[in-house]
Parts: C-alpha cells; structure tokens; sequence
C-alpha cells in the first residue's frame, strides 16, 4: 500500500493543531538557489529566524515520494546534500510522489501544499516571474499563475533583476495577486533596494499584514495570495554597479551557454554568487533571514487576531 497523503514533522503538527503560528519555508532555494556547503547551514539559519520570532518553521519538500510540510534535520540535510533533487513546480508533486522521488518545492509549489496544510504565511527570499525574453520564450514562472488561485502571503525581496521586474508586476495585477510593500512603496530588486517600479500600498507592521489576511478571510471575496515585498536597507545591497555588470555578463553567458527553461533561474544565481565572490551569497542571506522574522511576526499576529 502507498501512502501519498501529506506528511507532518512532528512539532508542525501539533502547531497546526493548536492554533499556534506556523510559517512555511521554500526547499528550492536550499538545493538549487543557494551554492553548497552554505546551503545547508543557512536553511537551519532560516528556521531558527523563524523561531526566534516566535513562529514554528516548515519547511517543505519531497524526500523519496514523501511530501513533507516540516522537514526535520535528517531530511533537511539531503535535500540539501544529494545529488539529483529535482525542482518541483505544482504539476510535478503527484508524479515526483507516485515515482519515488526526492524533490525541492519552488515558491509555487510550496504555496500549493502550504495553503493545502492550512499554513497561511511563507517566507522566501525572491519570487519567480516573466524572464526577459518572455515575448519569444514564454517563460513565465509558475509562481504567478499559482498565487493567483492560493490564499497565502509570501514575504520576499520582489524578483530578481534577472527577470523582466516591470512585466512581472503587470502580470500580478491581470492574475489578481495583491503586492504590499513593507514600509515602502517601490518594489524591491531582490539584490538591490529598489527595483525600479512604485507600489500602490505600503504597509507599516507586521499587525498591519495580519489585519489585510483577516480582512480577505472574512471578506470572501479573494481567493489568492499577497505578495509582502520587504527591501532591504539601502547600505545593506549589493554594490548597485557590481549588480549591473554581474547581470550583464550572466545574461550574455546565458545566452551562450543556451540555459533554457526551468535551468535558467539556478544559472543565473550561481553566476552571481561566484562573480561576486559571494558577495551576493551574503546578500542573499541577510534578504532571506529578514523575510523569515517578518513572516514569522505576521504569522504570529495573524494567529492573536484568530484566538
Ligand atoms: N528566486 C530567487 N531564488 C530562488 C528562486 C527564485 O531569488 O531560488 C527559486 C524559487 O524557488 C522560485 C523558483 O519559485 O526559483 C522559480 O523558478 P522558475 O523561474 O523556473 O519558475
Ligand atoms: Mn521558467
């Protein structure tokens, strides 16, 4: 007999259960965004900005056709280590389950199966979107399609200037998707500050985030997801120029090296972290563990407004 039913760490469970607050972590970005052995290291890192916060982390992902919403140590450390992980995007759970495989879940897979499990807050560090030659390639994440049908808030830095930022957030407003940003009204660029483009709401606290999901809740009116685009501080991003040039020749290598489709993202973010001498890792970092304490803070006061 299979069992494919969703499967819960132990301590997530009973959170769930309880009322108690939970925030939903991405695996992708541990086996395919972040380069290894600091990949590891720093998904433990993410948990523990969850916890200290005061919020039980779940971070989801595939291990052997298991769907797992709160991985543990065990699990954690060879999605993180093995070779072969697959990323999954929503279509690819059923049939990465049914063949036994072990699999990263994107930010629209994660949402999915967060939303599924009754987990309304995710954290990550950048969204995926419409890549710039979207208009020949049709390359457009999942991501977009996905929260436009799934009740979840997701806490990033926007997209990455990898992508077409300005399509990307034309594209949230056709679906439907609600984009806030935190304390700002420009749409961050992952890496830098601002990534170009105004917002039209601005939100002051994490008790202000919590009050638009319960206002949704009680509304019943929409049914997708909230994008927190939380920046970081101008004197923490990476160096504005060193992006610039970094970008252009990961685009120009991209383009050499013929990286196509679901390869394209990982490509691109190996490019920075190694042209930059881990300049941008370190950027990452701090834009990944800053969204785990604020989502962990809304969850936290999404779950005291529900009490
Ligand atoms: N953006 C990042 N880092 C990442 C990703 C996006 O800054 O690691 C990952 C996320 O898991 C996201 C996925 O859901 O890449 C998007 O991939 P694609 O463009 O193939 O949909
Ligand atoms: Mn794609």
């Amino acid at each position: 007999m299979t069992d494919f039913h969703i499967h819960y760490g132990t301590e997530v469970a009973e959170a769930l259960r309880e009322g108690r607050p939970v925030v939903a972590l991405e695996s992708t970005i541990v086996s395919h965004g972040l380069p290894r052995p600091d990949n590891l290291r720093v998904a433990r890192q993410i948990e523990q900005a969850v916890r200290d916060a005061g919020a039980v982390p779940a971070t989801i992902g595939m291990v052997d056709g298991r769907l797992v919403v709160g991985l543990d140590d065990a699990e954690l450390t060879r999605l993180a280590t093995v070779d072969g992980v697959a990323k999954l995007s929503v279509r690819d759970l059923a049939v990465a389950a049914a063949t036994g495989a072990d699999g990263a879940t994107t930010v629209a897979a994660t949402s999915a199966v967060a939303a599924a499990a009754g987990i309304g807050v995710f954290a990550t560090g950048g969204l995926g979107g419409v890549h710039r030659e979207a208009a020949q390639t049709f390359d457009e994440s999942a991501d977009l399609v996905t929260l436009a049908r799934t009740p979840i808030a997701v806490v990033c830095a926007g997209v990455k200037s990898i992508l077409d930022v300005g399509a990307t957030l034309e594209r949230l407003e056709t679906l439907g998707v609600g984009v806030v940003g935190y304390r700002t009204r420009r749409f961050p660029g992952f890496f830098i500050t601002d990534g170009g483009f105004d917002l039209d709401w601005s939100l002051d606290s994490a008790e202000q985030v919590a009050d638009v999901l319960v206002a949704r809740e009680q509304q019943r009116v929409h049914h997708g997801g909230l994008i927190v685009a939380n920046p970081l501080p101008t004197d923490e991003q990476l160096d504005p120029e060193l992006h610039d040039r970094t970008l252009a020749d990961g685009l120009a290598l991209l383009e050499r090296d013929g990286v196509t489709g679901k390869a394209v993202t990982p490509y691109l973010l190996a490019h920075f972290h190694s042209a930059t001498e881990g300049a941008s890792l370190a950027v990452n970092v701090r834009i990944i563990l800053r969204n785990a304490d604020l989502a962990a803070r809304i969850a936290v006061a999404a779950a005291a407004r529900r009490a």
